[in-house]
């Protein structure tokens, strides 16, 4: 007897959760279930329902496993400690398996179909025994949305079903769409760790065989052998950006690795901000920014993801598709981002492979000034401001309700998003890239997307600090041929009333004094005087210098009252160095060969121009 049958409908134990008779399940939903349990060999298969009984029910396994602790001082809150080979994303075993190589293109590692089904399917074989195989309906953005974005994760990890409940619409409202005959992605997901009935349970089981695959041409996700957020939660990165983005060239919208913010200003005028930062490059600080400056007030709407359609009115709208935050820990405190510290406070939060406080808390580098006298760091070990080693990875992460944060804006709650002034593109970059730049127009904002660059974090394995271009931020997740990627957002913008298009923006708040190595830019809260210019910017208000690369910031129009910054650390942010960009030329020409045939001319054109006008 198929396991689906035998065991989905008893073992989903509130009543309400799943459809009353197996007859009002999605057809196609049932068979994948009962092929993917047929394959795995799960001891038991449970319908997720998204309700607080479920939440209570998977979080005590996870203490009674082990795997999570939970926290004297945060209501409804766990510590997680992962295998320490198992800490972030996974780039050199992620796979874009599109029919055609040439659809995955330069910057994605392919495999034919046919042949990674093949391989993986040996490796789901019984990956599932002795475990429990979750069926995860989710919803991407709005219920209400007018398509909404559906998806069902299969997985063995209860660390996966809580984490999916925080960070997506997760239950039985989007299993009754799915099940009302709404389109949905399938995510299969297995740590690949089978369970022998003497053996016990580690902690974190994982495998050291990794492969996170995307069918694009199907819409489909199979994850296998890594619990990591990046790498397991397919509705974050895998679905919202690599599947997405493929749908959205299909359909003509983007789907963009941004952060979305309501900026208001003194006279009550709002903007909304989106910006493309690489992973664990300022994206979840600035959609909380506490601004320095008087009467200024920023609402957070996402820190992740964007969708972003053009509405009737021919602006382009953008949606945050997720429900969570999953966001980098060390660094955040209360100087830094005082409403991350809010939101996580209120509690019914994870927090992997930060450190454990001794009096049931969380602590990481950067949360406060001076460390606690003792801790137990994210190996379990005894850790004092003494020893050598950060108590916390850098890549550890706190997942919070996007609801909790205090300044989330109302419209984040809206099925529509909200219209896009600017679109800002930003890296980190030692030297170089200033403070912001203007885009000449969106052909040249593309450009400067296009060659954006930065400086590799742990955010993805492998090794960090290495400057690498980051297309848009996108890097780790085109679903698609990066140079058609490319293509998209040219035709993007010579599809639209150019008057109503965002207008694109470059930061750097990472620019280093090349004498000292210190932050030439305070950053964080401080960001708020840039965001200002740039709004001036756009309502005509602020002066800007012409230069080659683009337009800075007039002497004198960056507002930095009251900012005490040291002698001519300004200047040094704000300066564009000829010689300097005069050597970015041959590596941005490197960057488009190997982008090769897909590249639009128009890029070159760009490049050429860029060229000339350095002299
Ligand atoms: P992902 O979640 O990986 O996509 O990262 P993110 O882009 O949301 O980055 P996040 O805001 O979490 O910041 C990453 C790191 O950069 C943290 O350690 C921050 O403290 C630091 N950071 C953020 N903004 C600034 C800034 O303006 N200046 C400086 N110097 N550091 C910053
Ligand atoms: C990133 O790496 O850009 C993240 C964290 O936002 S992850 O969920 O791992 O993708
Ligand atoms: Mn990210």
């Amino acid at each position: 007897q198929p396991a689906a049958e035998q065991s989905a409908p008893e073992q989903s134990a509130p009543e309400q959760s799943a459809p009353s008779s197996r007859a009002s399940y999605d057809p196609e939903l049932l068979a994948w279930v009962r092929e993917v349990a047929a394959l795995t060999t799960p001891d038991r298969i449970v319908f997720a329902d998204g309700s607080d009984e479920e939440w209570t029910r998977i979080t005590d396994k996870l203490v009674d496993a082990g795997t999570f602790t939970r926290l004297e001082k945060k209501p409804n809150s766990f510590h997680c400690a992962s295998d320490p080979t198992d800490v972030a994303r996974v780039e050199d075993r992620t796979f874009i398996c599109s029919l055609d190589e040439k659809d995955a293109g330069p910057t994605n590692n392919w495999m034919d179909p046919a042949e990674m089904k093949a391989t993986m399917t040996e490796l789901y074989r019984g990956s599932m025994r002795g475990r429990t195989m979750y069926v995860v309906p989710f919803c991407m953005g709005p219920y209400d949305a007018a398509n909404p974005m559906l998806g069902v994760e299969i997985t063995d990890s209860e660390y996966v079903v809580a984490s999916m409940r925080v960070m997506t619409r997760m239950g039985a409202r989007a299993l009754e769409l799915i099940n009302g005959g709404a389109r949905w992605v399938k995510a299969l997901h297995s740590i690949g760790a089978p369970l022998e009935p003497t053996e016990r349970d580690v902690a974190w089981p994982c495998n050291d065989t990794k492969y996170i695959s995307h069918f694009p041409e199907e819409r489909m996700i199979w994850s296998f052998g890594s619990g990591y957020g990046g790498n397991a939660l397919l509705g974050k990165k895998c679905y919202s950006l690599r599947i997405a983005s493929a749908i959205a060239h299909d359909e003509g919208w983007l789907a963009e690795h941004m952060l979305i913010l309501k900026l208001t200003s003194p006279q009550h005028t709002t903007h909304y901000i989106a910006a493309a930062f690489p992973s664990a490059c300022g994206k979840t600080n600035l959609a909380m920014l506490e601004p320095t400056i008087p009467g200024w007030k920023v609402e957070t709407l996402g820190d992740d993801i964007a969708w972003m359609k053009f509405g009737d009115d021919g602006r382009l709208y953008a949606v945050n598709p997720e429900y969570g935050l999953f966001g980098v820990a060390p660094g955040t405190g209360w100087g830094t981002n005082p409403n991350a510290m809010r939101t996580i406070e209120q509690g019914n939060s994870v927090f992997t492979n930060v450190a454990l406080t001794d009096d049931g808390d969380v602590w990481w580098e950067g949360m406060t000034d001076q460390p606690p006298a003792h801790l137990t760091d994210w190996h379990g070990k005894d850790w004092t401001p003494e020893s050598e080693t950060p108590s916390s990875h850098p890549n550890s992460r706190f997942c919070t309700p996007i609801a909790q944060c205090p300044i989330i804006a109302d419209e984040y709650f809206g099925p529509t998003g909200v219209p896009i002034s600017a679109i800002i593109f930003g890296g980190r970059r030692r030297d170089t890239i200033p403070l912001v730049t203007e885009s000449r127009d969106w052909q040249h904002g593309v450009f400067m997307g296009a060659t954006l660059s930065s400086e590799t974090t742990a955010a993805a394995t492998g090794k960090v600090g290495v400057v690498r271009r980051d297309p848009m931020a996108m890097l780790p997740f085109i679903g698609y041929n990066a140079g058609d990627y490319f293509a998209h957002w040219i035709n993007v913008g010579k599809g639209a009333d150019a008057s109503k298009l965002p207008k694109i923006f470059y930061v750097n708040w990472f620019r280093r004094d090349s004498a000292d190595g210190s932050f030439l830019w305070p950053g964080f809260g401080e960001n708020s005087r840039v965001l200002k210019w740039i709004i001036d910017r756009l309502d005509g208000q602020a002066a800007a210098e012409q230069t080659p690369i683009g337009h800075i910031p007039a002497a004198g129009a960056l507002d930095v009252d009251g900012l005490e910054l040291t002698g001519d650390a300004l200047a040094k942010a704000l300066a564009v160095d000829a010689d300097e960009w005069r050597a970015e030329l041959p590596l941005i020409e490197q960057w488009f060969d190997t982008i090769g045939d897909a590249l639009p001319s128009s890029l070159r054109d760009e490049l050429e121009l860029l060229r000339q006008r350095l002299g």
